[in-house]
């Protein structure tokens, strides 16, 4: 099978789809063309557009990944803001906001929009539900991570190993779908 191409500038994420697709012998790899943004609530149509400009670009099949951090108490925000906002506010930004709420519930979403060769999207999605920390902990993984606990786990995601983040993450959860109707596809 020839290799599958990924639309990021994220390594960290890379890394995680990567170590993924290894499982089930496919080879990803980084291809070098801009992913746009739309500005949007949803992730599944910032992801649509995206993998769709970079196919026309890049006239190759290829998947894009958007996710994001919607915590229940600010309605969902960061959401789809979630890259703008880490990089403004970061973690210490969001633990601030969070200062004296007593609901620290959130979730992680991935879309994942493959683009076929037609220009035809097909979309896979991943949700992981848990809370944000009282404080930063662990030093591994990107983004949120130190902050957000998955349900039934006491670490954060910064303080598990990859293999442990992404059995439980959204990312995973998107990727093995997507992985499971990519094999059976082609
Ligand atoms: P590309 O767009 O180049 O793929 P990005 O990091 O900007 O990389 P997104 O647009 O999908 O990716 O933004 C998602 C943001 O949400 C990301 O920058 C993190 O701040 C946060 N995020 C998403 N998944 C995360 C995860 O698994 N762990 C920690 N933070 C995450």
């Amino acid at each position: 099978m020839s290799a599958l191409y990924v639309v990021t500038s994220n390594y960290s994420k890379f890394n995680e789809l990567k170590s993924i697709a290894s499982k089930y012998g496919v080879n990803i790899e980084m291809l070098d063309v801009p992913k746009f943004e739309i500005q949007h609530d949803d992730l599944e149509a910032i992801a649509s557009y995206a993998a769709l400009a970079a196919a026309l670009i890049a006239r190759k099949p290829l998947i894009v990944e958007d996710s994001g951090l919607f915590i229940e108490s600010l309605n969902g925000f960061p959401g789809a803001l979630s890259s703008y906002v880490y990089k403004k506010i970061g973690i210490a930004g969001i633990l601030k906001v969070l200062e004296g709420l007593s609901n620290r519930r959130a979730y992680f979403k991935s879309v994942i929009a493959y683009a076929s060769i037609d220009y035809n999207i097909k979309l896979f999605t991943g949700v992981v539900y848990g809370r944000i920390s009282e404080k930063a902990r662990g030093s591994n993984g990107f983004g949120f991570d130190p902050i957000f606990i998955p349900d039934g786990d006491t670490r954060t995601f910064a303080e598990m190993e990859l293999e442990d983040k992404n059995r439980l993450s959204h990312r995973g959860a998107a990727f093995r779908k997507f992985l499971e109707w990519f094999i059976n596809s082609f």
